[in-house]
């Protein structure tokens, strides 16, 4: 009989034989049990397969962090169908987009935006909506205890859709990539395998659920491992270095790690039983690398990936394959082949600088009904670009030195400049704008707005924050406004970011 390549088949395997132990402890006390993961998540499959949902449906889900929501996401798995997690800072302009571009069967938001998100969902043909807060309740569980808690898990091919994750890629509009049961899996193996995840571990999970970091990186590790998760709804650093000495295992953007270092409790009796910390989804500074490794004797091991990839490269685990080098990020993981290439296409030797490409069986299978952009980011050969660029060195460490893509990473969350300054352009009384990345202390970078103004217009630098505000998730507002003169221009009368960076990189730092 052909095995079943449901994610959820794997995960489910890996859970401990007793099903009354504690998988998730959460930061208001409560405990949820392998055998309340196993029924939860049978009764919401159950829910979903009653409202006999065409094959490959998506499920939208913009939902507070919860355990409830985790359980929705296996749900979704086990029944086959597939899963859209949304960012909470999203608004209903950025829903909207969404909603429509993916044409999910069902959606699951927070009661409190049932009435705006109903009306998107209505509009675009959506037939179930439901609510999930995080205090356990809402109609998508109200309907769920009403069904049965044993549910087969769907078969599924590892080519099969398992997830869409929502990105800029390497250009314009956010874009679906579509994850399949196959890439995940494989990506999961492969990592619970490098990180050495082993029996008694226990993860703090901090992340929020709707991107590639808590989501997968995170969660299905634990999962994968049969391990606890120490669980907490909003990152708070005090909370996390106090129940440090509870867990083996952390996984953090750089920002998380700043801000526990600014704990006097971060010490190395804090730490004493860690086994590992992970950074990724931005670049973390050499000067967080180095006062970690002092504070508490670890040293932090960054990799590197992105969502239409999962992970690609990671900094050894074991030091018998090498340290872990701050400013890398690593090996290329075991399975994907990456290379670096420059603008003609051809393989750069070691050391030289180049766009980073990569293949292997974590690479997404395309973004959301859209092959011709599809198609432009890989090559003839099968390789994705990836849009970084890098190098490796003579020993394979790998190093990300810059982005050919127009992208800002603020606290581990993507601000695409085209997607701002398009807002910004529409305000009344506005020239031209250009948003540019500013180095930050607390978020690693942050967006700068530099805008010009028509003749006889009287908008200031606040009212276009403002404005923002009122439109866009709040990590996307610019953390900064000028109004200028005019935007510096080359000869060929394009506006030159560079030269607004190195103008404004001192803004945040002191
Ligand atoms: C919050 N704010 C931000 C950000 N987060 N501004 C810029 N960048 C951000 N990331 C704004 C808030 O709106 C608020 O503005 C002000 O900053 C202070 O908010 P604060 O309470 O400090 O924020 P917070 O709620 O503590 O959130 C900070 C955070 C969060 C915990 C660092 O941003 C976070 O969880 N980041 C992790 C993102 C992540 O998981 N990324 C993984 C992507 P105001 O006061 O004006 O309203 S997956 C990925 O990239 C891949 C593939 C990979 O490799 O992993
Ligand atoms: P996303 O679109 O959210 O999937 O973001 C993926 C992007 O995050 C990658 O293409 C990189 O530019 C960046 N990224 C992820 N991890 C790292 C890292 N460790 N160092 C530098 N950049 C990173």
């Amino acid at each position: 009989m052909k095995t079943n390549a449901n994610l959820y088949a794997a995960l489910r395997a890996a859970f401990p034989a007793d099903l009354d132990a504690v998988a998730v402890e959460t930061d208001n006390g409560l405990h949820y049990s392998w055998r309340d993961l196993e029924r939860a998540s049978a009764m919401i499959a159950n829910l979903l397969d009653s409202l006999k949902l065409e094959p490959g449906a998506r499920v939208a889900v913009q939902v507070e962090k919860s355990v409830e929501a985790m359980m929705l996401y296996l749900a979704t798995l086990r029944a086959g169908y597939v899963f859209l997690p949304l960012n909470t800072a999203y608004q209903s302009a950025e829903i909207d987009y969404f909603i429509g571009n993916a044409e999910p069967a069902v959606v699951v938001c927070s009661s409190h935006n049932e009435p705006w998100v109903r009306k998107i969902a209505q509009a675009a043909g959506t037939r179930h909506v439901f609510t999930l807060d995080d205090n356990r309740s809402g109609s998508l569980l109200e309907a769920a205890a009403r069904c049965s808690d044993r549910h087969a898990v769907a078969s599924r091919g590892a080519d099969d859709l398992a997830a869409i994750l929502y990105t800029s890629g390497t250009t314009g509009r956010s874009k679906g990539a579509m994850l399949t049961h196959g890439n995940l899996l494989s990506n999961a193996r492969v990592l619970k395998d490098c990180w050495g995840w082993r029996k008694g571990d226990v993860l703090i999970h901090a992340l929020p659920i709707f991107h590639v970091h808590g989501l997968f990186v995170a969660m299905h590790g634990a999962l994968l491992n049969g391990s606890k998760m120490i669980w907490f709804s909003r990152f708070d650093p005090k909370k996390t270095v106090a129940r440090l000495p509870d867990a083996t295992v952390f996984m953090g953007v750089p920002t998380l790690y700043v801000r526990m270092l600014a704990e006097p409790a971060l010490n190395k009796s804090a730490v004493r039983n860690m086994r590992l910390f992970v950074s990724g989804s931005a670049p973390l500074l050499i000067e967080t690398f180095n006062e970690w490794r002092e504070r508490t004797g670890h040293t932090i091991l960054e990799r590197y990936g992105m969502s239409e990839t999962v992970m690609l490269t990671s900094n050894p685990y074991d030091p018998a394959q090498g340290e872990r080098r701050g400013g890398t990020v690593g090996f290329v993981l075991p399975g994907v082949q990456l290379r670096v290439r420059d603008d003609e296409g051809r393989d750069l030797g070691a050391g030289e600088i180049g766009g980073i490409q990569v293949k292997g069986p974590n690479v997404f299978a395309g973004y959301w009904r859209m092959p011709e952009k599809t198609n432009e980011e890989f090559t003839a050969d099968g390789f994705f670009k990836t849009g970084d660029v890098g190098k490796v060195d003579a020993r394979g460490y790998i190093s990300i030195v810059g982005r050919s893509k127009d992208l800002i990473i603020s606290g581990g969350y993507n601000v695409y400049p085209a997607e701002i300054e398009g807002y910004i352009n529409e305000l009344p009384g506005v020239a031209e704008s250009a948003l540019v990345g500013a180095p930050h202390p607390d978020f690693g970078e942050v967006g700068v707005a530099l805008v010009t103004l028509k003749a006889g217009a009287r908008l200031d630098a606040d009212a276009i924050l403002a404005e923002l505000k009122s439109k866009l998730a709040n990590f996307k507002i610019p953390k900064r406004c000028f109004v200028l003169e005019e935007l510096p221009r080359n000869t060929m009368g394009k506006v030159q970011k560079a030269l607004l960076r190195d103008q404004y990189k001192n803004l945040f730092l002191n």
